[in-house]
């Protein structure tokens, strides 16, 4: 039973140095510099857009959405224009609607390189659009 009991702790211990020695090399891996960028919910002439419309970000860099003019505005990313479908869509998405200048959202593009359309669901059909590109 002893032997059993210290065989279990020196299992225990190599797999705590496995998982140390991974996790670290999950750091190194990570992107070194990952950005932020900001895309405006209504233009500071007040018109209905996205501004940028287009953003071109790297993997694992944050978009924050921030709530300019003409709220209220949300961020809906739609399953059939990304990359992965639902899931990465749902996890991309702030339905909750922004009404105060400066309140903002962000979201971590930690997905696939590729374009992620998105829209404003109060202003969908006025136009107000945007898409990311990510490389
Ligand atoms: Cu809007």
């Amino acid at each position: 039973m002893k032997i059993f009991a210290r065989a279990l702790r020196k299992l225990s211990t190599v797999l705590m140095m496995a998982a140390l020695v991974f996790s670290s090399c999950a750091v190194l891996a990570a992107p070194a510099f990952a950005a932020d960028h900001t895309v405006k919910m209504g233009s500071d002439g007040g018109l209905l857009v996205f501004e940028p419309a287009t953003i071109t970000v790297s993997q694992g860099d944050t978009v924050t959405w921030e709530n300019n003019k003409m709220a209220p505005h949300n961020v809906i990313f739609d399953a059939n224009n990304v990359p992965g479908g639902k899931d990465v869509a749902d996890k991309l998405t702030n339905k909750q609607l922004t009404f105060a200048p400066g309140e903002s959202y962000s979201s971590t593009f930690d997905v696939e390189p590729g374009e992620y359309s998105y829209y404003c669901a109060p202003h969908r059909g006025a136009g107000m659009v945007g898409k990311v590109i990510v490389q």
